[in-house]
């Protein structure tokens, strides 16, 4: 990184400002945002794609606080197959419409609508739900509750359409918990996850903005990589 007197100058005059205006506008600290990042090949280091067929693949991260408000869930583009905008939607598994989403908060709670026999669902078995929804093949994510471990999870398919594609669980929250944790999944929104370029252009692309770009985005969020 070159060190010259004018850029130096330049920089630090737009961090006096962007400084002065977030005092002045917020009166206080912001709240720090987190960005959870997943932009490694989901299946690396795994046989699923060698050994296809509804394969829960672990090595998910775990995530004890999630602000709704500004935290994200961030995949990458190339590494996860997506070849279309995210398109967002929380509802019962029977309001799931067969094309057009690609993020989806499953609020089914239970495998069977059967409470008779317990309520319970596993990351298959939700998969199974959405895959019985979707008609329209393609990549995407979801969020369940799992019975078992009492938590949310996000999960990633190759193909949501088909109960027959791999799944790689990217993470559980583990701070929502219980009845607040089934609450909450009513909380996830649009906002609260993005596509992201891959490594290489996201370096580019910071480079671009150059030095002040930098210094904003990590003073204002904190990035989580997920390997
Ligand atoms: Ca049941």
């Amino acid at each position: 990184m070159p060190r010259h007197p004018l850029l130096t100058f330049g920089v630090s005059g737009v961090l006096a400002g962007v400084l002065a205006a977030g005092a002045f506008a917020v009166g206080s600290a912001p709240a720090q945002a987190a960005t959870f990042l997943f932009d490694r090949p989901p299946f690396e280091g795994s046989d699923a794609p060698a050994t296809p067929g509804r394969q829960v693949v672990g090595g998910e991260i775990s995530i004890p606080v999630f602000d709704f408000a500004q935290d994200v869930l961030a995949l990458g583009i190339a590494a996860h197959g997506l070849d279309r905008p995210l398109a967002f939607l929380s509802a019962e598994a029977a309001d799931i419409p067969p094309s057009g989403r690609n993020v989806i908060v499953l609020r089914t709670l239970d495998f069977d609508g059967d409470p008779t026999n317990g309520i319970s669902l596993n990351a298959g078995q939700a998969a199974n739900l959405i895959a019985a929804a979707i008609t329209d093949p393609g990549p995407g994510i979801f969020i369940y509750f799992n019975s078992g471990l009492n938590l949310p999870r996000l999960v990633f398919s190759p193909d949501l359409s088909t109960s027959a594609s791999d799944l790689k669980i990217l993470a559980r929250f583990t701070g929502l918990t219980g009845d607040a944790g089934r609450a909450a999944m009513g909380d996830f929104g649009a906002g609260n996850f993005a596509a992201v370029p891959e490594p290489a252009t996201w370096a580019m692309l910071v480079g671009g903005f150059g030095l002040v770009g930098g210094l904003a985005r990590r003073r204002t969020s904190a990035v989580v990589r997920a390997a």
